[in-house]
């Protein structure tokens, strides 16, 4: 299905009278509005393709209905969202989940959706059908050569991939690690790691960045190889100018001050990305900013004063990548929220009265920094985020519009009910 321009308009048509009120009032309390809405128009969040299906637990999968049965069948939901929220033009790939067939097909389908390919995605934590080993004791950490040389293979498999679709990065999440104390020599697991990404590293074209992303424990449960920032830094920091550290908000201990690490990464020229999701407990994957939105704000704040400091373009500087799914809810919806939960923080970071924080931080001011940035969490930036989309054609409401085109049901009588995206 494809979302008409005409139903768009009409349904914007219907918003119209509230949407002037408010943003005119927007507009008048905020002297640098158009300037924040020119950034938001050029901000992309690159959708996962792992997303677009139910999620599932270790319990039990409950699927959804319409779910997308193909690569192509991917790309058109993450289609539908960027027409209704204009953010979301960019599509993160998982291989072997989303191998293409023909390449030019995917590209041209791509670009029909105005979508571009983000960050690739490799997977050496499951075994593949029909591969030589098994990377029950770990990939590119592991102790035969054999079963790390597979993995680099598949490593360098991705990047040639993701050329040939006109994507630039490749992200390495990995499961390896050990359950139990002595079952791994940690500087063995390290040293292996590193020679591994190092192979992988060589194999990366020119304008090509690696991301390593780290996670602290699950699926292995007393240490993780890329456990935290810190030794994702020592292996971005040994491979070379082209490796960042990837950030997946899930991905700390809990309680984990994680816009201090955002901010000192970003001081180092480390950071390369984010995966964003949220959590109460573990690595949720939950929606965006539905658990902790003023987190979720004070890490946008670091953004922009950081990347402002050191000169880095906010749209194309980093990745920008939801890592989430959800297993209650119908995934599109909860892309949209995820979305837009990332727009509203971001534009509240744009808002920050910075001259004003750093006088108050040279004299130790400290309830009015605590001021300074609450006013601007608790500002209503609905009005400038929805003001941003408006211009560049999208919907006054899109999960409002999603629900009257009834997408979802027009999805399930194209696909069936029964449907399970590739991959899950
Ligand atoms: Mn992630």
């Amino acid at each position: 299905m494809e979302i008409e321009k005409y139903q768009i308009d009409a349904h914007n048509h219907k918003l119209e009278n509230e949407h002037e009120r408010r943003f005119s009032f927007a507009a008048s309390e905020h002297a640098n509005v158009e300037e924040v809405i020119g950034k938001l128009i050029q901000f992309q969040i690159a959708i996962p393709s792992w997303a677009l299906g139910t999620g599932g637990t270790r319990f039990g999968r409950f699927s959804g209905g319409g779910e997308p049965r193909s690569l192509e069948e991917k790309i058109e939901d993450v289609g539908l969202l960027h027409k209704l929220n204009q953010a979301s033009g960019a599509i993160s790939l998982h291989i072997p989940w989303d191998i293409p067939q023909d390449y030019e097909a995917i590209k041209s389908l791509a670009a029909h959706h105005s979508l571009r390919f983000d960050a690739m995605n490799s997977n050496t934590f499951q075994d593949q059908a029909g591969s030589a080993h098994s990377y029950k004791f770990g990939s590119l950490q592991h102790v035969d050569k054999a079963v790390r040389q597979q993995a680099i293979d598949h490593n360098i498999e991705v990047i040639r991939q993701g050329v040939a679709l006109g994507s630039d990065a490749l992200t390495v999440w990995l499961a390896d690690g050990s359950c139990f104390p002595g079952q791994l020599n940690f500087r063995k697991a390290f040293q292996n790691t590193l020679e591994s990404l190092q192979e992988i590293y060589a194999a990366l074209p020119e304008q090509w960045k690696l991301f390593v992303e780290y996670k602290a424990f699950e699926p292995n449960f007393y240490s993780t190889t890329v456990g935290d920032w810190g030794q994702s830094l020592l292996y971005t920091t040994k491979l070379g100018p082209k490796a960042f550290t990837l950030v997946d908000l899930g991905h700390h201990l809990p309680n984990a001050n994680i816009e201090q690490i955002v901010s000192l990464l970003l001081m180092e020229g480390k950071l390369g990305g984010f995966h964003f999701n949220d959590s109460k407990y573990g690595d949720d994957d939950l929606t965006a900013g539905s658990m902790k939105p003023y987190q979720l704000f004070l890490i946008f704040n670091e953004l922009v004063e950081g990347m402002d400091a050191k000169g880095i373009d906010h749209a194309t500087g980093l990745g920008w990548m939801i890592d989430a799914s959800h297993n209650v809810k119908d995934p599109l919806e909860d892309l949209l929220q995820s979305v837009e939960a990332i727009m509203l923080s971001y534009t509240q970071a744009l808002l920050v009265d910075r001259k004003a924080l750093v006088i108050a931080q040279q004299e130790n001011d400290v309830a009015s920094c605590q001021e300074i940035l609450q006013h601007a969490f608790r500002t209503d930036v609905r009005a400038i985020v929805q003001e941003a989309r408006l211009r560049t054609g999208g919907a006054a409401q899109p999960l409002e519009l999603y629900r009257e085109l009834k997408v979802r049901e027009n999805l399930i009588q194209a696909r069936g009910l029964k449907t399970v995206a590739t991959g899950l």
